[in-house]
């Protein structure tokens, strides 16, 4: 069953030979993994219901990939399905080679029915936890899964060696075709109907009527150490993590190593990874392993309320024992959140930027058009939502991808105008007067010359309602240097960053009410989205792009766009 969702490590004895092998040969071993993705129709019963959905060759959530750090990656995509579709290798940096990131008409254009595209990139200094997901209109509901990066043949991990390892797909999951429900909330302009479960690795759980005949199960050992790679994949939740007794020690954030420090409660955002090691130290039985919503809008906005579990056995405990529920936190347990977030630190120290040549300060919030009433106008009070980056609502282009259009000189696409700072200053998590909350629709991307130091402050704003929003940059990762509440002070704040040991992530949820702080050296030329992870937000426009320029010759420059490029 696809759900019992298991990988085991090579056996000790391969493991041992290779490592040996490995100090001849060293490290010359990168393979290139040639897989086939079709992308398809596929009736899923889930609930009680069996929606058609799309999926990567028939599986759901799709195949999980194995490689390790310095491989190379060939995934021939058949679009055999109903949608345009494009697929996105979350969090592989693609140095110099923009053209096999995937968002839609930012670095291609989508993959149209009956057609295909090879995604060719080797992983380049990354080890640990991605995944992949469409990056087209809401296909990623069903369209994704994990990306494990190993590190290299006779490289250990910087923790004690784990018995096995699992990964943990956090999914939300609607009882309709998710594009039916993106189609809707475009045409009323209200907020996107609430999903009906949460699942891991595919499969609600327990806890929701006519669902538990697939529920996920692991079984372990007593004194197994078990490496949990979570991803949160939902679409539009940040979500708790618990299992039921257990103690987490985490030890990897974003395929990024971090301090390793234990807690019983994880906190991710949709897009974000945590690697944790589990022991099975406790009484032989069964443990749920659970999550639910954090949800930090205000409390009238409505959310996704419900459990998803799966179980964790013991092999010696007995089969009809009733499972053991965690306590999760409370929905809106910001303190939690902090307490959780604030320990994430890289495992060594880093060299950080500290000369900065790009200081920018992006609002990341909601808004609102006002329209006239009726069937298109659905949002609160007469209106329709939209959401901004320094009160521009991203408009993606429809002829060209952005970095076609880039590459080939195409004028009229886009212009290289996007604001640094916000136009307007105002107090961000205040009470925002009505005046400010219509934002502007472009196409707008921020130029920046190859090798610059980028620091960016990511300001929520209280436009509708203060909210936490997952931000993630294509082709970089970032060291998050400060997070704190209320208006980012830049008096006061900059003193209290973390210049030796900050995390460094892709994505960042940048506290509710609050601000996050982050920088990396723009040295991977290319046109790179930058967005909110959580899709409906993503809808009504909440991102921009950057376009780095190349640097001097050819290994600061953009590689050529592959011939099979799919046009427009
Ligand atoms: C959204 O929810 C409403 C109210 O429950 C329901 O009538 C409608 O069919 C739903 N739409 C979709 C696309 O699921
Ligand atoms: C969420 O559901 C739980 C029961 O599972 C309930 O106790 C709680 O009040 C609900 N919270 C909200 C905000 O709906
Ligand atoms: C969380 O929400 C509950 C209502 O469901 C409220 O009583 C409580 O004060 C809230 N806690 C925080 C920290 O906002
Ligand atoms: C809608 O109007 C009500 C009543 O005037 C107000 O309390 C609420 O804040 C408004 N909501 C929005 C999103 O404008
Ligand atoms: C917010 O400001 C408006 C005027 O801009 C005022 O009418 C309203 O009472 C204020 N609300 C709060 C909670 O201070
Ligand atoms: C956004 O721009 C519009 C149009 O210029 C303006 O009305 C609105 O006040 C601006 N809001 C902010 C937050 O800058
Ligand atoms: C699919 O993509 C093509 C090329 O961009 C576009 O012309 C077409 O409208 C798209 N179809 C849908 C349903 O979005
Ligand atoms: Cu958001």
């Amino acid at each position: 069953m696809e759900a019992y969702n298991f990988l085991k490590l090579k056996p000790l004895l391969v493991h041992a030979l290779l490592l040996s092998l490995s100090l001849i040969a060293s490290f010359a071993n990168a393979e290139t993994h040639y897989r086939k993705f079709v992308v398809q129709d596929t009736p899923v019963k889930r609930l009680c219901r069996t929606p058609h959905v799309m999926t990567v060759n028939g599986q759901f959530p799709g195949p999980t990939l194995q490689v390790r750090n310095g491989d190379t990656l060939i995934v021939k995509v058949l679009n055999s399905g109903r949608y345009n579709v494009t697929l996105h290798w979350h969090g592989v940096r693609q140095l110099r080679n923009p053209w096999a990131d995937g968002p839609a008409y930012v670095t291609q254009c989508p993959i149209q029915p009956g057609a295909t595209y090879t995604y060719r990139f080797t992983i380049e200094n990354q080890e640990g936890t991605l995944w992949w997901h469409a990056h087209s209109k809401w296909l990623r509901a069903t369209v994704y899964g994990a990306l494990i990066i190993y590190p290299k043949i006779g490289c250990p991990y910087p923790f004690p060696k784990p018995t096995h390892e699992i990964p943990i797909l956090l999914g939300e999951w609607w009882n309709r075709d998710p594009m039916s429900v993106l189609r809707q909330a475009q045409f009323t302009g209200a907020a996107p109907n609430i999903s009906d479960a949460y699942t891991i690795n595919g499969q609600p759980g327990d806890l929701y009527s006519c669902s538990s005949h697939g529920t996920a199960r692991f079984a372990i050992n007593s004194g197994d150490t078990i490496l949990l790679r979570i991803i949160n994949a939902a679409m539009n939740q940040q979500l708790f993590f618990q299992v039921a007794g257990h103690q987490l020690t985490v030890v990897e954030a974003d395929a990024a190593y971090t301090k390793p420090f234990t807690t019983s409660t994880l906190m991710l955002g949709p897009g974000q990874t945590t690697n944790v090691l589990l022991t099975a130290n406790q009484a032989p039985g069964r443990y749920y392993m659970a999550a639910r919503a954090y949800a930090s809008a205000s409390p009238n906005v409505p959310f996704d309320n419900t459990t998803t579990t799966a179980i964790l056995e013991y092999r010696s405990a007995s089969r009809t024992a009733m499972p053991i529920l965690p306590q999760l936190p409370a929905f809106n347990d910001t303190a939690t959140v902090t307490r959780f977030t604030s320990q994430i630190k890289s495992l060594s120290e880093v060299k950080v930027p500290t000369k900065i040549d790009e200081n920018l300060f992006f609002t990341v919030g909601l808004g609102f058009l006002n329209c006239i009433p009726g069937p298109r106008c659905q949002g609160p009070n007469n209106t329709r939502f939209a959401a901004s980056m320094n009160n521009v609502s991203f408009v993606l282009p429809r002829k060209w991808s952005l970095l076609q259009a880039y590459y080939q000189s195409i004028p009229g696409v886009f212009t290289t105008d996007f604001p640094p700072v916000p136009p307007v200053k105002f107090d961000y998590t205040g009470n925002v007067s009505r005046a400010l909350w219509r934002p502007v629709f472009y196409t707008k991307v921020y130029k920046m010359k190859f090798g610059s130091s980028v620091q960016i402050v990511l300001q929520d704003t209280a436009i509708f309602s203060t909210e936490d929003h997952p931000m993630h940059i294509h082709g970089y990762e970032f060291y998050v240097v400060g997070q704190g509440f209320g208006n980012f002070n830049p008096r006061t704040d900059p003193a209290k960053f973390n210049l030796v040991d900050p995390p460094l992530r892709n994505t960042i949820d940048v506290p509710v009410g609050g601000w996050a702080v982050i920088r990396f050296v723009a040295d991977n030329p290319g046109v790179w989205f930058m967005h909110c992870h959580i899709d409906s937000h993503l809808t009504w426009g909440l991102a921009m792009a950057f376009l780095v320029e190349n640097g001097e010759g050819e290994l600061q420059s953009i590689v050529p766009p592959p011939a099979d490029l799919p046009p427009c």
